[in-house]
């Protein structure tokens, strides 16, 4: 069938299904959504957690702000539309990965509601799994590891996430985490935790 925004490109299937991936790979798929101020933890949780699962023989995979606006999303600011496109394509290039079968830890301020639902919306029930990075603004602020806070409340940056941007809160995610409360250590348990009790891991 094609597409009505594509209407002369069509669907092609493969030979190998979702389960020959998950025998392969010794695990199944799923997407770690981190969301959450900048300055809360998001990548170094993303990080670690990568890094954790990969010593466990668990193909993961990080996806991550920073580096992807240097490259896919390159041409995209901070405008809410702006943002409302990033976070579009890296669902759907997170979408893409979790029909690969990968582990997919993605970590993006992703501030409005709405645009996560979206994201969600492309999974499969249960394949796609939010976790609120839930440090409080005056310790992201307190930390400012790029100095990206100070500039925002100097009026230099415009449209901060936080400052002069909104930030919209998940209201029922799979997990939050205050990294403010926790070490990264025991945040990586309780995520693997998490993946193991949804049947991800084997
Ligand atoms: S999102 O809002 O579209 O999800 P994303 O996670 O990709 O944002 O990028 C956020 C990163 O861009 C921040 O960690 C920060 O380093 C940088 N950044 C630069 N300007 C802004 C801004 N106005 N608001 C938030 N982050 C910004």
């Amino acid at each position: 069938m094609g597409d009505p925004a594509s209407p002369n490109v069509f669907r092609t299937d493969g030979h190998v299904t979702a389960a020959d991936r998950r025998a392969l790979l010794g695990h199944g798929p799923a997407t770690v959504w981190f969301t959450g101020l900048s300055g809360s933890g998001k990548s170094t949780l993303a990080y670690a957690l990568e890094r954790a699962l990969v010593d466990r023989g668990v193909a993961a995979f990080v996806l991550d702000g920073d580096n992807v606006r240097h490259g896919l999303n390159r041409d995209l600011g901070f405008s809410p539309s702006d943002r409302e496109e990033n976070i579009r394509r890296i669902g759907e290039v997170c979408r893409l990965m979790h029909d690969a079968g990968l582990v997919v830890l993605s970590s993006f301020i992703s501030p409005y509601r709405r645009d996560r639902q979206l994201v969600r919306d492309l999974y499969p029930p249960g394949g796609f799994l939010e976790v609120h990075v839930s440090t409080p603004i005056d310790v992201c602020e307190q930390r400012d590891v790029k100095g990206l806070y100070a500039r925002a409340r100097a009026g230099e940056i415009t449209q901060f996430s936080g400052v002069s941007a909104p930030y919209e809160a998940p209201e029922a995610p799979d997990l939050a985490i205050d990294t403010s409360e926790v070490t990264v250590d025991e945040a990586v348990d309780v995520l693997a935790g998490l993946l193991a009790e949804r049947g991800v891991l084997g």
